[in-house]
């Protein structure tokens, strides 16, 4: 019996892991494809697996530019600000919750922050204006970012939760553009979001 059991469990497991394919396109007021829009789901069932990626947690610094643009890390994550760049660079967030300040002098050099809390920390660096970057801190597995089609894929959610459309030039309360779902318990999934940007928003 209780073989039985781990044997159900594990096939539920697995198939909870490919449960949906969920496309998510996001378009503008005039039909074209929004790139770099970060889309999660959030279950309403809580995540109790650890939330990890598979790309590097680091913001560097080169050529006066941050990059990447814009990062996603599970809550917890450790970032490292890399300053790759001749000249010196200090990197800072004001944002609610991920506050930090990080003075780098010198090329190589490397600092890092811990978030803390789910939400969005936008990065500048006080000598540089131009310099710009977002931290999109999530606690959920379940995250992409939109491609220059204005689409991303999410796969391996189910069940109800909210889908959640967070952009840099979103107009929008709060920033973002929130939904309650209910996802199939397979196949594919489908969902749009016709979103307004801001004019003159940072180009990339
Ligand atoms: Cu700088």
């Amino acid at each position: 019996m209780r073989a039985l059991l781990t044997v159900l469990a594990a096939a539920l497991s697995i198939g909870n892991a490919f449960a949906v394919d969920l496309t998510v396109r996001v378009t503008d007021g005039a039909g074209a494809g929004v790139e770099n829009a970060i889309v999660t789901f959030t279950p309403t069932a809580a995540v109790t697996t650890p939330i990890r990626f598979d790309w590097p947690y680091q913001v560097a610094q080169q050529n006066l530019q941050f990059a990447p643009y814009i990062l996603i890390v599970p809550v917890g994550a450790t970032v490292r600000f890399p300053n790759l760049d001749r000249v010196r660079h200090h990197v800072y967030s004001f944002s609610e919750g991920s506050r930090f300040e990080l003075e780098l002098f010198g090329r190589d050099e490397s600092r890092s922050h811990r978030f803390m809390q789910a939400g969005v920390a936008a990065v500048g660096c006080n000598i540089h204006d131009q310099m710009q970057a977002y931290i999109v801190i999530v606690d959920t597995p379940y995250v992409g970012r939109t491609d220059a089609s204005g689409s991303v894929l999410i796969s391996g959610a189910s069940g109800a939760g909210a889908l959640r459309v967070w952009h840099p030039d979103l107009r929008a309360r709060g920033g973002a553009m929130n939904r309650a779902v209910t996802l199939p318990a397979s196949g594919p999934a489908q969902q749009s979001f016709t979103v307004q940007l801001r004019a003159g928003g940072h180009a990339h």
